[in-house]
């Protein structure tokens, strides 16, 4: 595995002041919800003392002092009551190898939500205090131990739905994507030494400063990689972010069923009664890779209910957030005026989203041909499928897939295999990228090498804010919120 250089994260995490890494955090860093194990993660300077004013150890000699990275066995002991909380077993991490970087104690204990409360709040009335979302990796990320790139990579890979989604996050965990970057910075600092010595020797400034030479080297060796980054970006946010198609239709054409099939379970109720379907239901499907958020809508007609009035609200209200329509058909009755009225507005609603017909129950006698609906409907895509005997399935994915990546196979790359860029990452690498045309635009005009220098220096500031050269703590903040508690 490829790690950056802990001396280069040393520097870049220097520029921040870590007085809040004085005091001591803890949180549960299991899921909520009964479990086999749950665990409870304490860091900072008091983790060891309070783990030892908590802990009994069940050995014949107490341990004289804790070993690091060793597992011990033994009682959390509530002593204001004098009685045993749980039979946990119990770990030191000295500082600094550990995920914090500060000593780390772990306690495992049974997964059960009243005994982790229990546990955290004799860890807390003993001097922690309670971490805030993100705060662990945060001090990582403070302590030099990650970038910020590396930091993200862990959120992404906790959430990630997919295969792609996650070895992208493990890629970037392993600081893939800062070593793209630094390797385009380095190129930068050569520019700037001669930049600088050009600055230093004014005499003798145009045999230092070869104009042609460096803009050319602008160009490949900057503009290119970056550009690139930026195109990778585009193209791999649908593997990282997913998509949301929408499933609209009029009442009992199958829409609950269609997603049943897709995911492979009864997750929706279906019945042959119009209108069961009363709210929105969401699941995420993987289709090659791509994580696909599909919504169940209810059935949309003018209805006096207000229930199902409602349902239908929220149907309309979901076609804003998706960027596909999957608009369902019946096949085995002709179209009606509910279907053509409700393609009507979906076109009216729609922010040009991209619609995919879907006819169901072809299993049945057909109404009207395939084509007279694409006729009827505009120039449509259209799948045939049955939901009920799961025909068609295959069709419709792929159908999806190259409705939403514009090709039959996806991208040139495999996004499993490659960095790609998140949206905080591409805004920089564009700044960046602006900079550095600015600067070409100066050796162009001929400006003198302190001006260049300044969009020299801009454009290294931009790729200096992926990795977390500088970053302010509303980024921070931004970046760790989307953290859990215990992470
Ligand atoms: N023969 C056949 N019946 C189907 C197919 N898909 C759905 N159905 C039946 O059609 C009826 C309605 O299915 P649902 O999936 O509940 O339809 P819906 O569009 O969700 O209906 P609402 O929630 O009421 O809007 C049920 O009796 C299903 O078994 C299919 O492909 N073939
Ligand atoms: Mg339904």
């Amino acid at each position: 595995m490829k790690f950056t250089k802990r001396t280069d994260l040393q520097n870049l995490s220097s520029s921040f002041s870590d007085s809040s890494t004085e005091e001591t955090i803890a949180a549960i860093a299991t899921p909520p919800g009964p479990g086999g194990i749950g665990i409870i993660r304490i860091s900072g300077p008091l983790a060891i003392q309070i783990f030892q004013k908590l802990f009994l150890p069940r050995y014949k000699t107490a341990p004289q002092k804790y070993d690091s990275h060793r597992m011990y066995y033994g009682w959390i002991m509530d002593h204001d009551r004098g009685s045993p909380v749980d039979e946990v077993l119990g770990v030191f991490m000295q500082a600094p190898n550990t995920y914090t970087r500060e000593d780390v104690v772990e306690i495992q204990c049974h997964g059960s939500y009243l005994v982790l409360q229990e546990i955290l709040s004799l860890v807390i009335a003993n001097g922690a205090r309670l971490a805030a979302p993100g705060e662990f990796t945060k001090r990582a990320f403070l302590n030099g131990r990650l970038d910020l790139t590396q930091a993200e990579a862990v959120i992404d890979l906790i959430e990630a739905r997919t295969d792609e989604g996650r070895s992208m996050a493990v890629g970037q965990l392993q600081g893939l994507l800062h070593e793209e970057v630094a390797a385009i910075q380095e190129k930068l600092v050569a520019m700037r030494a001669v930049i600088e010595v050009a600055i230093d020797f004014p005499e003798d400034e145009t045999d230092i400063l070869d104009h042609a030479r460096l803009k050319q080297q602008l160009k490949e060796d900057i503009e290119k990689p970056l550009r690139e980054l930026i195109a990778r970006a585009d193209e791999g946010k649908i593997y990282r972010e997913g998509i949301s198609a929408v499933i609209l239709g009029r009442p009992n054409v199958g829409k609950s069923s269609l997603l049943n099939t897709l995911l492979e379970e009864d997750r929706a109720l279906v019945t042959p009664v119009p209108g069961t379907t009363r709210d929105t239901i969401e699941e995420f499907i993987n289709i090659k890779g791509m994580p696909v958020r599909i919504v169940d809508t209810a059935g949309i007609r003018h209805t006096s209910e207000t229930v199902e009035e409602l349902g239908i609200q929220r149907a309309r209200a979901k076609l804003a957030d998706a960027e596909l329509v999957l608009f369902m058909l019946d096949a085995s009755e002709p179209l009606t005026k509910e279907d053509l009225s409700l393609y009507e507005s979906v076109k009216r609603n729609s922010r040009n989203q991209k619609v995919l017909l879907i006819l169901n129950k072809i299993d049945l006698a057909p109404a009207i041909k395939p084509e007279q609906y694409s006729s009827a409907l505009g120039n449509e895509p259209l799948v045939s499928v049955s939901a009920k005997k799961h025909s068609g399935i295959s069709e419709l994915k792929d159908t999806i897939f190259s409705l939403i990546t514009g090709s039959r196979q996806g991208l040139g790359w495999d996004p499993g295999a490659t960095v790609v860029p998140n949206v905080r990452h591409k805004d920089a690498l564009k700044k960046g990228l602006e900079a550095c045309r600015r600067l070409e635009t100066g050796l162009e005009a001929d400006l003198s090498p302190d001006l260049l220098a300044i969009d020299l220096q801009a454009t290294l500031g931009h790729l200096g804010d992926i990795v977390g050269e500088a970053t302010t703590e509303d980024v921070l903040d931004m970046i760790f919120e989307r953290f859990c508690i215990g992470k």
